[in-house]
């Protein structure tokens, strides 16, 4: 008697915590699919995607001032050879010079490209250093390249899957829109915002690479090596990647998906995926118990 008092309050349990997790799913669920579209390739863009990450803030701006200094050395060559060609041309100049050495010039010309050099250094050094060294992660996931899809893997969470392209038929299903093809998977990563998270990146065949241009991160995932990338990410959405090594016939069919959600939601996720992917409901182990 009291021993069937005791299955059927475990069963009891077990339901109400079955139609909570159902309900919790419903709601991670549609929190995932109601999120905004923000980092993507755009049809014709030849500019960065948003920067969702400070990387990618520095990395853009970086981006900005090189710009700038090589736009600024190429018109003074330019304008040197021009001045050359017009002032020096043997029409015009009919009595070359011939001396061979100009000390001023050349202390000018030996000192202008190493301060450039310096210059150069000190403004990227400091934003591949603050990418390199990896801070305490919030999250750390792991990513497997293989050919030709990502595996990923919650370690804190026991919790692994696998993510493949969707095909064009497969996208409305999962909530994208045609224009997401060769982007959307199946199962994308699920990330909290404004939280630290750490990507381990390696590879089980050939060489693949992990990247979300919007965060400015890429990483080489290497069989047999581990490596590290992070990123915070500052805006909640949804961003897309593609394996950027030339992994074999299909490197262009294995995209990235990493949705950035709430803290609450992300919590929720990972209980749901869990629940789903974890085999034996909660419930079927407390009856047999
Ligand atoms: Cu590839």
């Amino acid at each position: 008697m009291v021993l069937t008092h005791r299955i059927l309050g475990a069963a009891t349990a077990g339901i109400a915590a079955l139609f909570g997790a159902a309900a919790s799913a419903q709601d991670s669920a549609q929190a995932l699919a109601d999120l905004e579209i923000v980092g993507r390739p755009i049809d014709g863009g030849i500019g960065f995607q948003p920067a969702a990450t400070e990387l990618a803030v520095e990395l853009q701006s970086l981006d900005g001032a090189l710009l700038i200094l090589i736009t600024a050395i190429t018109l003074f060559v330019t304008a040197l050879l021009a001045w050359c060609v017009v002032r020096y041309n043997s029409k015009v100049n009919k009595v070359p010079a011939r001396f061979t050495h100009h000390t001023t010039i050349e202390i000018v010309w030996t000192l202008a490209p190493v301060i450039i050099l310096v210059v150069l250094a000190a403004i990227s050094l400091p934003i591949l250093f603050k990418q390199q060294e990896i801070p305490e992660a919030d999250v750390t996931i792991k990513a497997t390249g293989y050919q030709w899809y990502w595996g990923y893997e919650y370690p804190e969470h026991d919790l692994a899957y696998e993510a493949f392209m969707l095909e064009r038929d497969e996208l409305e299903e999962y909530g994208y829109t045609q224009d997401e093809y060769l982007l959307a998977t199946s199962m994308p990563v699920v990330v909290p915002v404004n939280k630290v998270v750490v990507v381990q990146v390696t590879a089980a065949d050939v060489i693949h690479s992990w990247t979300i241009p919007a965060f400015g991160v890429k990483q080489d995932g290497v069989p047999g090596r581990l490596a590290e990338l992070w990123f915070e990410a500052k805006r909640e959405g949804v961003y897309f990647g593609q394996c950027s090594e030339l992994c074999g016939k299909n490197h262009a069919f294995m995209p990235i998906t990493v949705k950035v959600v709430s803290q609450e939601v992300y919590d929720a996720w990972i209980a749901d995926t869990v629940k789903e992917f974890a085999g034996t409901p909660d419930v079927l182990t407390v009856a047999s118990n």
